[in-house]
């Protein structure tokens, strides 16, 4: 079975990684604004330093990004020229509600996606919108303490509406969160979470997740409301964990650890909190705030699709003593030795991109997307300024491979596949420019230096060929 006409062959990239502008179009600031380049980004990261205002030491990575805010037109003009089907952006949330509690939205927000749909569509290109990707206003971190809070859940549906309503018949995919459970492991990063000390963290992030998990259901709720013909998926930072033995402790440990994400697309997907989750927080001694009729919106407002990211497994041992090195990765795991790995340590399984599928696909039974994938590398460009990516290619053609079985052998079925940073733009772990992922090489150093030019890799071709022939030449 070859793959639909339909597949959304494209790429994806995040608004703070790209747009830049950060302070531009009256945008407010918003909690990635405040997360500097260097030594202290993971910590910030995770919640573990503070760090609420910008100040002139520090380089922020996405003040500028790649000025994806003055050049889109040129942007969505080379994805075209590959022949994208698809775009998977995302929304500025302190674009449209400056300070995320204003009345009002700010038109110059809402024209600047307007343009931004307007030139995808002028080409064909379906745009696929994450509502929020790691990025929260500030106003509402200083003032409520962000999703630990449930107002955010009506500030939340607020932005919801008016984007469902604005763009109702520009855009059909809409994803409510990027990575949902990332909420876990980057809680500042992704949901602007900061814990005071001596709190029980596990607690406070559990509640964050509930609030989140409530809004994308009245997410749902909304959007069906005003155009029925919308799809809303939700979106999982995804990869199977082996265990690291067949000790059956290991198995039980692997099993455990990919619950700790399954939990969020269970409530997304099966619209219930699952029994395993309920006898966790009893144990972990978390009492969960519920609102009367929150179980119920759960349970009428399933996504339609389950979209991921897949960069590689995790792997996993129940045992302490085990060599404990790990892969240089935001999710804890273990060094598989039957695994090449990327300059920054990130594990390369095509296989297990496969064995994901299967499981999403077996556990859900709904379509997937795969909205990330890739790899990144540093690119070196040759004396006429041109960079043979051979190493993407093979990362990208193995995965390409990968999940064409899963459709044509195993009969999963998936939506399309949009490739991470199909144009360079800046790491979200580390703020650099030099972990490059793009099809598109962009001029822009870790310091912030460069032309911003953009110009085109031997991959950009390769993938022009394999969108042009359905993934059939690969
Ligand atoms: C995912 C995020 C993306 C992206 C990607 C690659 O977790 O959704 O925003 O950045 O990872 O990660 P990095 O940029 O750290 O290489």
């Amino acid at each position: 079975m070859a793959l639909s006409k339909e597949f959304l062959w494209g790429g994806a990239t995040a608004a703070n990684q790209c747009e830049g502008g950060y302070l531009e179009g009256n945008k407010g600031l918003s909690t990635v604004d405040v997360i500097p380049a260097g030594k202290d980004r993971v910590s910030v990261l995770k919640g573990k330093m503070k760090m609420l205002e910008c100040d002139d030491e520090h380089f922020y990575p996405s003040h500028e990004a790649i000025d994806f805010y003055h050049r889109y037109k040129e942007d969505i003009a080379l994805f075209a020229e590959m022949g994208f089907k698809c775009f998977r952006l995302s929304m500025a949330w302190t674009r449209i509600f400056p300070h995320g509690d204003d009345t009002l939205p700010n038109e110059e927000g809402l024209k600047f996606y307007d343009d931004v749909f307007d030139e995808c569509l002028k080409y064909g290109i379906e745009p696929l919108v994450t509502i929020t990707h790691f990025d929260v206003p500030i106003h509402l971190v200083n003032t409520i303490g962000s999703w630990r809070s449930r107002k955010m859940v009506d500030y939340y549906e607020r932005l919801c509406e008016t984007l469902f309503t604005r763009y109702k018949d520009k855009v059909k995919y809409w994803l409510t969160f990027n990575e949902i459970n990332m909420l876990l492991h980057l809680p500042f990063g992704s949901s602007g979470l900061v814990f005071e000390e001596d709190e029980n963290e596990e607690a406070v992030k559990y509640q964050a997740a509930h609030h989140q998990l409530v809004a994308s259901a009245k997410a749902t709720e909304i959007a069906r409301k005003i155009n029925p013909e919308f799809k809303i998926g939700c979106m999982l930072a995804g990869a199977s964990t082996y265990p690291y033995t067949c000790a059956p402790e290991d198995i039980w440990r692997a099993m455990t650890r990919d619950r700790e994400h399954y939990f969020f697309v269970d409530v997304q997907s099966r619209g219930e909190y699952p029994n395993y989750a309920k006898k966790m927080f009893e144990r972990m001694n978390i009492h969960l705030k519920m609102e009367d009729g929150d179980e119920e919106l759960l349970k009428n407002n399933t996504v339609d699709f389950v979209s991921f990211s897949y960069y590689g497994s995790r792997l996993t041992s129940a045992d302490p003593a085990v060599n404990t090195q790990t892969a240089a990765n935001l999710f804890p795991t273990l060094r598989n030795p039957h695994l090449k790995r990327s300059e920054w340590g990130w594990q390369i399984d095509p296989l297990g991109l496969r064995i994901t599928l299967n499981a999403l696909y077996d556990r859900y039974q709904k379509p997937l997307l795969i909205v990330e994938n890739g790899l990144g590398a540093v690119d070196k460009p040759d004396e006429n300024g041109y960079i043979e990516d051979d190493y993407r290619i093979e990362y990208l053609r193995e995965h390409i491979r990968a999940f064409k079985a899963a459709v044509a052998e195993d009969g999963v079925e998936l939506l399309g596949y949009t490739t991470w940073g199909c144009i360079d733009l800046v790491s979200s772990s580390s703020g650099e420019m030099s972990k490059r992922y793009g099809f598109i090489y962009v001029d822009k150093d870790d310091q912030g230096n460069g032309t911003l030019n953009r110009s085109r890799k031997k991959s950009f071709n390769w993938y022009k060929k394999v969108i042009s022939s359905n993934g059939e030449d690969l």
